[in-house]
């Protein structure tokens, strides 16, 4: 399960249904074109907090039927609502997901041990294997290195989505977990991530600039540290604009610019401006 998963954007119709053609194109896009080594599902990239348990479902069934087994499939399950996390585990596990992944329980305060105890409400009830999510960020769940080290000692709880910007936590978590999987969070931090020793990453921005994260990935593990930064230094040019100019959307227009058939974002997310349609393109003829 080491290297480059994409985290899969999600084809919405201006209803906000499921466009089933134009998911199908990103994923396609994402495995001939961009060849990562992976589809990270129904994360916050796929808009999957705002859509319903069976739209869930949808695109997990989707995604395996389209990939079969060209690529990995990380399922993203976490939820509030833990029975729904489960029924979601139970369903891509049968439907053969290589692992699953949770977002630690959010809006709430839940204490630790309410957290240990919903990943492994989770893990236990499917054979498979658990990447624990964390991004304190939007969720404000900061966790130490003592607690995921109590995390890990199950055994089913495999690594970790790091998608933080605390690289003194990331180092100690290296050197104390050699043997869980460690993916990097931030696109825009890949370069340091990958000199501190993770072992994959999940991006968003890998839906459109996955070739150059494959670049700056390799030549980083290489130790060519001048070269993975000149295309960090491109990549970030990028990043910056996209999230200028509003980060999914973005992402989706320059998708359409491909030929992608990446539709429009789930509501309350807005649609973009004609104007900021026309900066998307001309990010994604400057950079892509
Ligand atoms: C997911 O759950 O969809 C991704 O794993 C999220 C991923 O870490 C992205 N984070 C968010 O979108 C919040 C990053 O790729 C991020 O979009 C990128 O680094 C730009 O900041």
């Amino acid at each position: 399960m080491k290297g480059l998963f994409t985290a899969l954007m999600v084809s919405y119709d201006q209803d906000g249904n499921i466009n089933e053609k134009g998911l199908r194109e990103i994923i396609r896009y994402n495995v001939d074109v961009n060849k990562v080594d992976g589809l990270y599902v129904n994360g916050s990239t796929g808009e999957n907090f705002m859509i319903s348990t069976e739209e869930k479902k949808e695109i997990f069934r989707i995604t395996k039927d389209e990939v079969k087994d060209q690529v990995q499939l990380i399922a993203q399950v976490g939820s509030v609502n833990v029975k729904e996390a489960i029924e979601l585990a139970k369903y891509a596990t049968d439907l053969g997901y290589g692992a699953l992944s949770a977002v630690t329980p959010f809006y709430y305060k839940f204490d630790f041990e309410e957290i240990k105890q919903y990943y492994n409400s989770i893990i236990n009830a499917v054979d498979n294997k658990m990447i624990i999510y964390s991004i304190p960020f939007l969720t404000g769940v900061n966790m130490s290195l003592s607690q995921f080290e109590e995390l890990f000692e199950n055994e089913k709880i495999i690594g970790v989505k790091f998608t933080a910007g605390d690289f003194y936590l990331l180092e100690r978590m290296r050197k104390t977990f050699p043997d869980k999987l460690i993916y990097a969070g931030f696109d825009e931090m890949l370069l340091s991530a990958t000199v501190l020793g993770v072992d994959g990453a999940i991006g968003s921005t890998f839906n459109v600039n996955g070739k150059r994260a494959r670049q700056i990935f390799e030549l980083a593990q290489q130790g060519k540290i001048e070269e993975a930064r000149a295309i960090q230094h491109v990549t970030n040019d990028l990043i910056t604009a996209v999230l200028d100019n509003g980060l999914y959307q973005t992402l989706k227009e320059i998708l359409k610019d491909k030929g992608v058939d990446a539709g429009y974002c789930r509501q309350p997310m807005k649609e973009l401006s004609s104007e900021k349609i026309a900066v998307a393109k001309e990010i994604s003829n400057l950079f892509l």
